[in-house]
């Protein structure tokens, strides 16, 4: 089965193929949290959860491998680089108290995952310091010990840890759709211009498509097996 996809069509295979949903956590999405505190409308970012839970919805349904992930700190912040740490002017910074929590502490309120999208208690939830997925964790790990080599990539933000995900999987051999309306950025014209980046050069770093064309195939695949 394949998705209709740019610059063409990404093959779907269930068996070694994950949804990767990045971030998508109160600290980037809701207000209070990190997103916020860098001086960004987080509202942009709503968009994102409708079609994002219905792929959710559709990719467990399908028993696909669905795999979490939060950018943040440990408390005493041995993780976070100096540089992340007193970069800009925030108004707060990371280890701060906010409304909800220490901003982007581990095992804060704010860090957690907006209740929309909570990880069931088999997902795999990798936590990271950095905005790549693989950087300081065990991601491309437990891609291999499943078997995945192919990436359904979606959440937040487009042109940061998405991208930053995507350049990182690309460059260790990973095949990666990006779905364009389950992906979102504080900056509109970021968001495309990330999205025509990964698709152009006749997919330089992968292949983009909305998810409907995505749950398109998904369900042709049902029918078929
Ligand atoms: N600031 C921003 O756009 N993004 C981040 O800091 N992290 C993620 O993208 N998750």
């Amino acid at each position: 089965m394949q998705v209709e996809a740019d610059p063409y069509p990404f093959e779907l295979d269930l068996a070694t193929t994950a949804l990767v949903i990045i971030d998508m956590q109160r600290d980037f999405v809701e207000p209070g949290g990190f997103g916020e505190t860098l001086g960004n409308d987080v509202s942009l970012l709503q968009s994102v959860v409708p079609p994002l839970r219905k792929v959710l919805a559709a990719c467990r349904t399908a028993g696909m491998t669905v795999i979490h992930t939060r950018e943040g700190h440990v408390p005493d912040l041995s993780d976070c680089p100096p540089a992340k740490l007193h970069r800009g002017a925030p108004s707060l910074r990371i280890g701060d108290p906010g409304p909800k929590g220490r901003i982007l502490v581990r095992g804060e309120y704010g860090h957690d995952i907006i209740d929309d999208l909570a990880p069931l208690p088999d997902e795999l939830v990798i936590d990271k310091p950095g905005k790549g997925s693989f950087h300081g964790t065990s991601f491309g790990a437990e891609l291999e010990a499943r078997g995945i080599t192919r990436l359904v990539v979606t959440g937040v933000t487009t042109e940061v840890c998405v991208h930053t995900t995507v350049r990182e999987a690309n460059d260790r051999g990973y095949e990666c759709l990006v779905l364009s309306d389950c992906t979102g950025s504080y900056f509109p014209a970021f968001h495309e211009a990330g999205l025509a980046m990964i698709a152009a050069q006749g997919g330089i770093f992968g292949w983009v498509a909305p998810s409907g064309a995505f749950l398109s195939a998904l369900a042709l695949q049902e029918v078929a097996s």
